[in-house]
């Protein structure tokens, strides 16, 4: 018997594919409306070491939709490219001493070869690395055309500083206030830092999400609103009398102006300009004093509930817009400086923070909403909850938030000292790093015109090459020490300047990567609007849920403001997304620690591409985790040899008319084919692959006991297996349809027709009741007449036994379920 041998088939078949590239996308299809357009994406990989599992899994995923849709007859666009700036690869290169583009091109080449040879759909014409110049070049202008646009701007902003490791930490890099690797007490550092204004767009961010209800994980959805943060209250203006005699007007934001008379202090963040403007010079010192301490928690520390609450006196009051009472005004650190306005009015009584503030410095607690809970002013336990206003003026006996709120607010917008807000948690994006291996920001800084955007002819300001440099962090970047790549010329004024030596966040590169695809080698443009006009939006996204905030929120802000430069027709660059899960081992995630990684080379060696894809595609529902100790892909391995030796045994011509085959086996060909379509469109992956494998058995069977290997019947049954394992296994497929005596690609062969007459049932089961209890069921044939439905009824012996010596009052029938007898 012949051997089913998988190193052979991928030996065979890869050569031909590259030759006949048979997934390249075709523009001219699309224009002249012959075939409708998808666009099908996978994220695109950091070119960090060779491909892993994580990388195998998601890539079969997608590849079973891409491939699906080409069979049902679409143009595909399926681009890959390499999202190869950023901090990941320089670590690395760091650590082996090599320089980041040597270590970056060299593992983009290996991961190549490596996607090529695991049979992806993939379009290799459009491929892009985002650390190629003629790639960067257009996010350099990108950021330019954002700054003319007022979207892209610089600020000193105070950032995570590592005084050991001398280098700024992200906070989720800061742990308990200390440097997460060195263990070091982290500092704040004032930094000169470049923006983008995605909080412009914060409003539309959230109100277009409605375009994406029900095509997105609800998961990330939630993450987004929540990332987003948006909350309605209102600005309420306290005037400040200052040491100096002065009175200077403040704004604070809260969500509860209906507590107002409740307000018994204000907060100042100790970290805002503010604070320092109004302190009292006899409070000065100690203020300065308690920045220091400031400066060393991370925002998350400052807003932990459970933290002691520290703070200073600023020798200021400010009144209380609604009642004149003169309240003092405080700074401390769990007001943060760049949320709100920077300043709180504090109703210790019903926010739990102001509350324990107030125990830890003796301040005044008002209860202004009974919650019928105990007073908060005696169990210091803040009462947040609905109830009756009292100690609030006019607002005393209302029970009604909504109205306690309209009316406070109402009455500050006729004295001109409040008015309704609207607040976003989201913040502006940090966009510079003071890192190597990214694209350069292209300003130039002169003495006299001050930030010079470098002409756009002039783009892309290229890396300097820094050959053999200490690439290490060092907290400023390492581009200044190119020093004959710094200092040009202002391109305004001709006089000595000096280049910006930030780079951009890689997450900037990768905000648009999938704009680029579809004019993937145009010189003059990012993109053409044409060509977005035809491919866009992304129809399907697959990728990781770690994407749900920052990547996807950016590509979004990105897309918005495309579209309101005229440039794209759409506002939302992803219509549908998928979370694939996480490949793991014995119950845990897969860590070098543990010992339980699964390597993905071995794997393909030892089991073949197609049983190793199989077995990833079949393991469950694509959102959920694969555990590598729970799947079989020796399973899969035999499953696709018993496949595969089913086109060996077909004996009848291509073409043969397969009406004159064995119709139960024509049926499960067809049902099959028509349920896959729908399970396809929803995604069920995995049950599709199950589908498959009854149909496999099914044909098996009458192979071998049936009319046998010249049934036409079983002939188109091998095609359509040969057709559906082109989604997973595309050697096995291959190879199967070569067998069956037609040319490659099975790919390309197109999704087979179904006959819609083979999908009706051969019975349905009626019901027959009496009295309206069930007595018996009956297989009838689906377009059985009343007449023959209700004599079959009425002669059935459990019914007849029931009727006993009863009349037969009525019977009531519903061809072809439901019999009812009514008997008196
Ligand atoms: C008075 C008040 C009374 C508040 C009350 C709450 C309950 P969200 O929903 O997150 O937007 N706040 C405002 N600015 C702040 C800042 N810079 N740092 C820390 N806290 C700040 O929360 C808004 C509420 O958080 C605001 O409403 C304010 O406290 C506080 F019974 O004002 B509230
Ligand atoms: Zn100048």
């Amino acid at each position: 018997r012949e051997t089913y041998d998988p190193e052979a088939l991928q030996a065979k078949w890869l050569p031909v594919w590259e030759s006949l590239d048979p997934f390249r996308a075709d523009d001219a299809l699309v224009d002249s409306g012959e075939r409708e357009k998808r666009y099908a994406l996978t994220m695109f990989p950091y070119p960090s070491g060779d491909l892993h599992m994580g990388h195998a899994e998601v890539t079969a995923l997608h590849d079973v939709l891409a491939r699906y849709w080409w069979q049902r007859g679409y143009e595909v666009l399926n681009p890959i490219g390499w999202d190869s700036f950023g901090l990941p690869a320089e670590n690395a290169a760091i650590k082996r001493d090599e320089h980041p583009a040597t270590y970056t091109y060299a593992n983009i080449e290996t991961q190549a070869g490596s996607f090529r040879k695991y049979g992806l759909s993939f379009d290799w014409s459009r491929r892009l690395h985002t650390s190629d110049p003629e790639y960067y070049r257009w996010t350099q202008w990108l950021f330019l055309k954002f700054r003319e646009r007022g979207l892209a701007y610089r600020k000193n902003s105070a950032v995570n500083w590592c005084p050991n490791d001398q280098t700024v930490l992200a906070n989720e890099q800061v742990v308990d206030g200390a440097c997460e690797r060195c263990g070091a007490i982290v500092t704040k550092r004032e930094l000169n830092q470049w923006y983008f204004k995605v909080t412009d767009y914060a409003q539309r961010l959230l109100d277009d999400m409605a375009q994406l209800e029900g095509r997105w994980p609800d998961r990330v959805l939630t993450l987004q609103r929540n990332w987003i943060g948006r909350s309605e209250g209102a600005h309420v203006d306290f005037d400040l009398h200052l040491a100096d005699g002065a009175t200077r007007r403040v704004t604070v934001y809260t969500t509860r102006p209906d507590t107002l008379h409740g307000a018994t202090f204000m907060v100042v963040a100790a970290d805002a300009a503010l604070a320092a403007e109004i302190v009292a010079p006899e409070q000065a010192d100690a203020l300065a004093a308690y920045l220091e301490e400031t400066r060393k928690a991370s925002d998350i520390d400052r807003l932990a509930t459970d933290r002691p609450k520290t703070g200073v006196p600023l020798g200021v009051t400010a009144t209380n817009p609604v009642n004149g009472e003169q309240i003092p005004v405080w700074a401390s650190d769990y007001v943060l400086a760049d949320y709100g306005t920077g300043a709180v009015m504090a109703v210790p009584a019903h926010d739990q923070r102001d509350l324990d503030f107030a125990k830890a410095m003796d301040l005044p607690v008002r209860r202004v909403v009974d919650t019928g809970e105990e007073n908060p002013e005696e169990t210091f336990v803040a009462t947040t909850g609905d109830g009756t206003y009292v100690n609030s003026g006019d607002l005393d006996g209302l029970g009604d938030k909504a109205a306690g709120i309209a009316a406070v607010v109402a009455h500050l917008e006729e004295d001109g000292r409040g008015r309704r807000a609207v607040n976003f948690r989201l913040r502006d994006w940090l966009l510079s790093r003071q890192r190597f291996w990214g694209a350069p920001i292209p300003i130039v800084h002169c003495p006299d015109c001050g930030e010079v955007p470098v002409p756009e002819d002039q783009l892309p300001v290229t890396l300097p090459d820094l050959k053999g440099a200490d690439l290490k962090p060092k907290g400023s970047s390492p581009l200044g020490a190119a020093r004959d790549w710094v200092e040009v010329p202002c391109p305004a004024c001709g006089g000595p300047g000096e280049r910006d030596t930030d780079t951009m966040d890689t997450f900037v590169d990768s905000s648009w990567y999938f704009l680029r695809y579809p004019s993937a080698h145009l010189e003059t443009a990012p993109f053409d609007p044409a060509d977005l006009k035809r491919w866009g939006p992304v129809d399907q996204y697959v990728g990781g849920v770690e994407h749900a905030v920052l990547h996807l929120l950016y590509s979004r802000f990105f897309t918005k403001v495309l579209h309101d430069m005229g440039l794209l027709d759409f506002t939302e660059p992803f219509t549908a997304l998928l979370n694939q899960g996480v490949v793991i081992n014995q119950g845990k995630k897969m860590s070098k620690s543990l010992g339980n990684g699964v390597n993905l080379g071995e794997q393909l060696e030892e089991f073949g591409v197609d049983a190793v894809r199989l077995t990833l595609v079949f393991a469950g529902p694509p959102e959920d985790n694969i555990d590598w100790a729970d799947v079989s892909p020796a399973g899969s391995l035999r499953f696709l040899a018993r496949a595969w030796r089913l086109s060996g045994d077909v004996t009848s011509e291509p073409g043969v008319d397969p009406t004159t085959g064995d119709v139960a086996l024509r049926r499960v060909t067809h049902r099959t084919l028509d349920e896959v379509a729908t399970l396809l469109d929803g995604m069920r992956f995995n049950v599709v692959v199950a589908r498959t494998m009854e149909l496999v058995n099914a044909t098996r069977k009458v192979i071998d006991s049936g009319a046998g290997p010249a049934d036409p019947a079983v002939r188109e049954a091998v095609e359509a297996v040969a057709i559906l394992l082109s989604l997973v296994a595309p050697y096995t497929a291959e190879e199967m349809w070569e067998r069956l005596g037609h040319t490659p690609t099975v790919a390309r062969a197109g999704w087979p027709a179904v006959d819609p007459a083979l999908l009706v049932e051969e019975s349905v089961t009626a019901v027959v009741q009496v009295q309206g209890k069930v007595k018996a069921r009956l297989e009838v044939a689906p377009d059985v007449s009343e007449a023959d439905l209700e004599a079959a009824a009425l002669a059935d012996a459990a019914v007849v036994a029931a009727i006993g010596d009863k009349t037969v009052r009525k019977v009531i029938v519903r061809a072809p379920k439901l019999v009812n007898v009514v008997v008196g």
